[in-house]
């Protein structure tokens, strides 16, 4: 294949406005996002026989930007046959333009009602993993399932940026407005970005301005002594602060929309304050004074936990690593400090409680951290669509039913109507803190993008990809709503065959992968390194702190109050007691939160060993049924998808039964308990 694919944006959906009379009303010159949305409307028009209408024209469409204070808002009205969108501002613009090409033709129906369109989230984030070098064991994007990067290759900053300027219009259409360039693991080359490198990242950023997408650097925290020469990187260093803020006023002099730094401290091998004795509240201020005079914010992360643990030693949990750095520390963080805190406890896995960190920081902002890349859900091998299992992330009541929930903590909304906005922090059933100002932050994610013909390796990891930016924009949408929205956009001429074959594979996609892979929140098992494919006992006795404990009797952690690590004690109520519980611990994550038997009884009223058996056999034939669906819409969508997405279904019908089978046998071979429904057990 030599042309890139669209993604959700085929020259198609831009059909029902281009072929009509469309109105700018806008004074483009010296704004580039009001640029970006008059080039796409004159685009349009060419190609589709419209046209661009005079301040005197009639027109089937009027943009229109009415400045005002606040956040990016449009409105959609339609009367008089004319379809106007006012906008606060040339984002907002930008917003409403992809608002309307989204709606398609029924942007022009006469019962259109009018629409009133904000974004829910301040920040929409997208960091990439991206490494300037190859790195040796990591590759060039860490993590990264799609090929090279599409910023860099050779060492440096790419020549031909094209890639990138379609990204940001791709990011940009839906809502995004932060990237992060390069991976949190800082190396040697990358450190440079912010000395050397400067004149490239101001290539790269004007690429994203035209999207209304600022850029941020990953630092390493170390860069004062790597770059800079100093003996020291003590953030209470008198040098040490002077080199930052001479580093924040050289970025900004180049780029003067500049977002800020992504710092990935004191963990698995990077830099931080703890070398000097210091907190990362000392760590996260430092940065955050330097970026201060130039509106720049610090996203620090909580992924802080010991990876050279003893597997031995049952006292320490990494699971609590987070909440015991960080909590102590809520409320001594500068207000452009975000701390950016990863969606569960542990490491991306298909099921995790959430973090009980994102509860524990009322007087911090707080950013919730998300993978579209698959790491540990398929890498991009496996149809994997992540949008359910965000959803019921982000409408988590972190105290309980009718409460706040993640969105609202991340986004900084205030108390939901019916709780009691002056009480304590923490003490309100169903309220929670949130009681002062609203804290606005966002959601970041690790983008899944590459230098792949299909950008994201498997072709449907796109729909990833778009759902996270919606959500970000919105995390109460329907996420089904969203991906068929998705669907519609990048399969323009799909039938009802095609249209339901999507649904079919990707709907119940991430519990099918659950299925057939970890059981019941454990977690990890996964082949050490590279984390793909099973490998039961891979971590058992690694220092990485991610143990099953499985023996003959039974498997799990105990992470209770009364016998186990005390986790379930970093949980407000009602979940400190809910998951402390066997009664009331949800089945999909009791082997998180204790060690039972594997004999014991769910609530869905089979064992632990027979739930095993039966959603790994489950889950392993699902994925065949999936390639077979599949193979029936050859012909119905371009060949080269087809092809694409044909093999790598393939393989995750390998894969996953080479799970299956790991799987029963390690558990039958365990606890001599045999599948009720007689299945082969190697
Ligand atoms: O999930 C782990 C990954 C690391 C990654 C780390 C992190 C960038 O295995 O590759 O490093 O998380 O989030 O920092």
């Amino acid at each position: 294949m030599s042309a890139v694919h669209p993604m959700w944006l085929p020259d198609d959906v831009f059909r029902p406005l281009g072929r009509r009379a469309v109105r700018v009303d806008a004074d483009a010159s010296g704004d580039p996002v009001l640029a970006t949305v008059r080039d796409e409307v004159a685009a349009a028009v060419t190609r589709f026989g419209g046209t661009l209408a005079g301040p005197d024209d009639r027109a089937d469409l009027v943009l229109t930007v009415e400045p005002a204070d606040g956040p990016d808002t449009h409105t959609v009205a339609r009367s008089a046959g004319t379809t106007t969108v006012r906008a606060t501002g040339a984002r907002a613009l930008l917003h409403g333009l992809h608002d309307v090409v989204r709606l398609g033709e029924r942007a022009f129906a006469d019962d259109l009602a009018e629409r009133h369109v904000a974004p829910v989230n301040e920040l929409r984030m997208l960091d990439h993993w991206d490494n300037v070098d190859v790195h040796p064991v990591m590759g060039q994007v860490e993590r990264g399932y799609a090929g090279g990067s599409i910023f860099y290759a050779d060492g440096r900053v790419r020549d031909d940026l094209s890639r990138v300027a379609q990204y940001a219009r791709l990011l940009g259409s839906v809502g995004i407005n932060a990237v992060g360039l390069n991976n949190v693991n800082v190396h040697r080359t990358e450190a440079r970005l912010l000395t050397d490198g400067l004149p490239d990242v101001a290539r790269l950023a004007a690429l994203f301005r035209p999207h209304g997408i600022r850029v941020f650097l990953s630092v390493s925290f170390a860069a004062p002594i790597t770059v800079g020469g100093l003996p020291t990187s003590d953030p209470l260093d008198p040098d040490v602060q002077a080199w930052w803020a001479q580093r924040a006023a050289d970025v900004y002099a180049v780029v003067p929309d500049f977002g800020g730094f992504v710092v990935k401290a004191d963990s698995e091998g990077q830099p931080g304050p703890f070398a000097y004795g210091r907190d990362h509240a000392d760590g996260a201020n430092l940065l955050a004074r330097a970026l201060r005079p130039f509106g720049g914010t610090v996203f620090w992360r909580a992924f802080v936990y010991d990876h050279r643990q003893d597997w031995r030693d049952r006292s320490t949990d990494r699971a609590r690593a987070a909440f015991d750095h960080f909590s102590p520390l809520d409320g001594r963080f500068d207000d452009n400090v975000v701390l950016q805190v990863k969606y569960g406890p542990m490491d991306f896995q298909a099921r995790e409680p959430v973090s009980p960190v994102i509860a524990a920081m009322p007087r911090t902002r707080l950013a919730v951290e998300l993978q579209v890349t698959q790491e540990y859900t398929g890498q991009q091998r496996h149809a994997v669509w992540l949008g359910p299992q965000w959803s019921q992330i982000l409408r988590f009541p972190l105290w309980g039913e009718g409460g706040r929930t993640v969105a609202d903590v991340a986004a900084g909304l205030g108390d939901r109507p019916g709780a009691d906005p002056g009480t304590d922090p923490g003490t309100a059933p169903g309220a929670g803190p949130g009681a002062g100002a609203p804290r606005r932050a966002g959601l970041v994610a690790v983008s899944n993008v590459g230098d792949d013909a299909f950008w994201t390796g498997h072709p449907l990891a796109q729909a990833n990809l778009y759902t996270f930016a919606r959500l970000a924009w919105d995390p109460e949408a329907d996420p089904l709503a969203l991906l068929d929205e998705w669907v519609t956009l990048t399969f323009p001429s799909a039938d009802d065959e095609v249209r339901a074959a999507l649904h079919a594979i990707l709907d119940d996609s991430w519990r099918t992968y659950e299925d057939y892979t970890a059981p019941l929140g454990v977690g990890f098992m996964v082949r050490p390194g590279h984390h793909y494919g099973p490998d039961v006992d891979g971590y058992e006795y690694t220092p990485w702190g991610t143990y099953h404990f499985a023996d003959r009797d039974g498997i799990g952690v105990d992470r209770t109050r009364a016998t186990g690590t005390g986790f379930t004690g970093q949980y407000p109520a009602p979940w400190r007691d809910v998951y402390e519980d066997l009664a009331t611990c949800p089945d999909d994550l009791l082997l998180f939160f204790h060690h039972v038997p594997w004999s014991h009884v769910l609530h869905s009223g089979v064992s632990v060993a027979q739930h095993v058996y039966d959603t790994h056999a489950d889950g392993a034939a699902r994925t065949e049924a999936n390639a077979a669906r599949w193979a029936r819409v050859a012909g119905r969508v371009p060949d080269d998808l087809h092809g694409r997405v044909t093999e790598r279904l393939a393989e995750q019908v390998r894969s996953a039964h080479e799970w299956s089978d790991q799987l029963r046998s390690y558990v039958h071979r365990h606890s001599g308990i045999p599948d009720a429904r007689g299945r082969t057990i190697h």
